[in-house]
């Protein structure tokens, strides 16, 4: 799976390189290519935004610059153009996995006010949120999808878990304990150490449903 991004600042990405998803690269099963706007900039300032028209506080990014990014882009027609937006439907496990099957996601960021909207219109395949909250631009929403799907894609993280997941979908998770068997006076629930896989399994499935009907009942009545 390759993801293109197309951001103002590719050295936010950085972060996302660690762990599971920088294990992934390794592995070439996901490429993420950082495509800085600024470079296709004609200016000899590298200026990349303006004014709004109409007036109006902050800057806009303005529509060539983000054209002429998005056209470095090798094998473009066959990729999904994703703008990640406040516009758009909020990102749910549904969509992570709708995405997972593609092949190509391009990843437009936003900044400052946003972007003209002649090039979004001509460009852009789908708009996705992370959620209703202001922030300074859509780079760290791009992060949370690209992790987000790509856990789904094949062999980044172990079958099981996947399954373990859609198992006990819309439920948050039971509680998790490890060694040791006690910290601070407090004891692992005995049935966790009894062995009895069946008595482990109902355990958890209860913990769940409880759990999500004290801290999240919204997502029970979805
Ligand atoms: C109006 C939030 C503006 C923000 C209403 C979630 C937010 C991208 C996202 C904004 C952004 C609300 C996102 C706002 C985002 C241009 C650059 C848009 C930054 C920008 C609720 C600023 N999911 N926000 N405007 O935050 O890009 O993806």
């Amino acid at each position: 799976m390759k993801f293109d991004v197309l951001t103002l600042f590719p050295e936010m990405f950085e972060p996302i390189k660690q762990s599971i998803i920088g294990k992934a690269i390794q592995k070439d099963l996901i490429e993420i290519q950082l495509t800085n706007i600024r470079e296709f900039s004609k200016d000899k300032h590298k200026k990349v935004d303006d004014t709004p028209y109409g007036g109006g506080a902050g800057m806009v990014m303005m529509p060539e610059v983000v054209y002429d990014a998005y056209e470095s882009i090798s094998d473009r027609e066959s990729a999904k153009v994703i703008y990640l937006s406040p516009q758009g439907k909020v990102l749910n496990q549904d969509k992570v996995v709708e995405l997972s099957k593609e092949s190509h996601l391009i990843l437009l960021c936003g900044h400052y006010e946003g972007i003209d909207q002649r090039v979004l219109d001509e460009i852009v395949d789908e708009e996705i949120s992370v959620g209703d909250y202001i922030l300074t631009g859509g780079e760290l929403p791009a992060m949370i999808l690209i992790d987000s799907v790509s856990r789904y894609v094949q062999g980044v993280i172990k079958e099981e878990s996947i399954k373990e997941e859609s198992f006990s979908q819309k439920l948050l998770e039971y509680p998790q304990y490890t060694r040791p068997e006690i910290f601070h006076e407090k004891r692992v629930p005995e049935v966790l150490l009894s062995g009895h896989h069946e008595n482990i399994k109902k355990w958890r499935e209860e913990k769940s449903i409880e759990i999500t009907k004290q801290k999240r009942p919204d997502l029970l009545k979805k």
